[in-house]
């Protein structure tokens, strides 16, 4: 990956999708739609890359004869496992680069990943928003103009353990600590492209992405967000084709927006002219509290607090979670990010806040992706609180605490992490 690129141009390679996946199956001397199977049966990349083609089909199938909620592979020093859930564990990130591999990307699934043929599949446009209701298969998606860009997801709740450190009271929901985020380049049709050819009318509001799972997932997002240019139905992930796990076929890509915006295995896609609700924006993924009142015009609607957008500023070091090391020289890294904007400083306390620094700061750092950070320490036995605390260039700076909110969402206080030096 080339730095100076990413930089200048988020949305860097223009691409069409067919040749991109012909690329590949040529690559590995299959066929398109053989690939595209292969995916679909769930083998990983590594495996269809590295086995001569006799073996390929049986690697395929022998992963799909035991139906599992997960199909990626589950190596406990990769993740912290809570039922359909898998935390990125934070420690496997350094000394590598600036994305996630798919092994390593975190999971959040309210339900088992479902398995989808896409010789199968159809892409519904439908609703009063649009003056010609369509429809899609995954090959014509393939075929029409697409973009990668690199983005992060990160779950609403990434970060909900800490409102038990920080308020004494657990906020419901699995308690994730600081790897329900990942960072990854997503190629996909723009929504644009596919909304445009129902033909969007002048008074559509909103968008309701509708997944095909079997909670029929759905979220709304306004119609000025599913026009953006960096607004993606989602067929491929860091190069391969997007895992079962992480939406295949198709997935959204809402970028700056909670993780659940972002839905898994889209079959359909509504275009209306009035506002949208579901129990994701209405009870699920909502900050419920004192600090958080409902606006009137949304009670009647069933809305119960402030609907979860965007997120702040958060830090994590990549280092186990009350983990040792030995003394000496060492490069402390880490990675900041937030929804509004690049991060412009990060700093870093050894001390539980007492005193501070900078820290060193490596490109790329793209807005609505993350920075990685070091600093150099000479570490001398004892127990270290490590905090870091990021502000991004829209002047958000991570706080002490945050207002407790019932669901547990949008965590960015500062966190601070125990290391014992040895
Ligand atoms: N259909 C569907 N889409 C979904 C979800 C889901 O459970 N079902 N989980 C959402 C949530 S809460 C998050 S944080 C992201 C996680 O994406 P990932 O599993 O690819 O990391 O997917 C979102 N999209
Ligand atoms: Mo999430």
């Amino acid at each position: 990956m080339d730095n100076q690129d990413l930089l200048n141009e988020q949305v860097y390679d223009r691409t069409r999708a067919h040749e991109f996946i012909a690329h590949r199956a040529k690559a590995l001397g299959i066929s398109r739609r053989r690939l595209v199977q292969l995916f679909a049966a769930g083998a990983s990349a590594t495996a269809v890359n590295l086995l001569p083609s006799r073996h390929r089909k049986q690697v395929a199938q022998a992963q799909v004869t035991e139906p599992a909620p997960l199909v990626k592979e589950i190596r406990p020093e990769w993740f912290f496992q809570v039922k359909n859930n898998l935390e990125m564990r934070w420690e496997n990130m350094y000394n590598r680069g600036y994305l996630v591999p798919n092994e390593l990307f975190f999971v959040r699934n309210n339900n088992p990943t479902p398995r989808i043929d896409p010789a199968n599949y159809q892409l519904k446009i439908f609703g009063d928003g649009v003056s010609n209701p369509t429809s899609f298969s995954y090959d014509e998606l393939l075929s029409m103009p697409s973009i990668s860009v690199i983005r992060a997801v990160e779950c609403a709740g990434n970060g909900r353990s800490f409102y038990k450190t920080a308020h004494g009271q657990e906020a419901s929901g699995t308690q994730w600590k600081l790897g329900g985020i990942g960072v990854a380049e997503w190629t996909g049709v723009p929504l644009r492209e596919v909304l445009e050819r129902a033909v969007v009318k002048a008074t559509a509001k909103d968008v309701m992405l509708i997944s095909v799972d079997e909670k029929k997932i759905q979220r709304p997002i306004p119609i000025e967000k599913a026009l953006a240019e960096d607004t993606l139905l989602v067929y491929a992930m860091n190069g391969d084709i997007l895992p079962p796990d992480h939406g295949f076929p198709i997935r959204a890509l809402v970028p700056g927006w909670v993780g659940i915006a972002n839905i898994k295995w889209v079959g359909s896609i509504q275009v209306a002219t009035t506002p949208l609700f579901s129990l994701y924006n209405t009870e699920k993924y909502i900050l419920i509290g004192d600090d958080y009142p409902v606006p009137s015009e949304l009670q009647a609607a069933g809305v119960l607090g402030e609907i979860a957008t965007e997120q702040k500023p958060k830090s994590a070091f990549e280092l186990p979670w009350d983990g040792e090391i030995t003394a000496g020289k060492r490069l402390l890294r880490g990675r900041s990010w937030s929804s509004q904007g690049k991060i412009a400083q990060v700093e870093v306390s050894l001390d539980g806040g007492k005193t501070w620094q900078q820290a060193r700061l490596s490109q790329p750092n793209l807005p609505q992706a993350w920075v990685r950070w070091d600093i150099y320490w000479d570490a001398r036995p004892g127990n270290y609180k490590l905090q870091a605390r990021a502000t991004d260039e829209s002047g958000n700076t991570q706080p002490d605490t945050v207002p407790f909110n019932k669901k547990g969402y949008l965590y960015w206080g500062v966190v601070t992490h125990s290391l014992k030096v040895v």
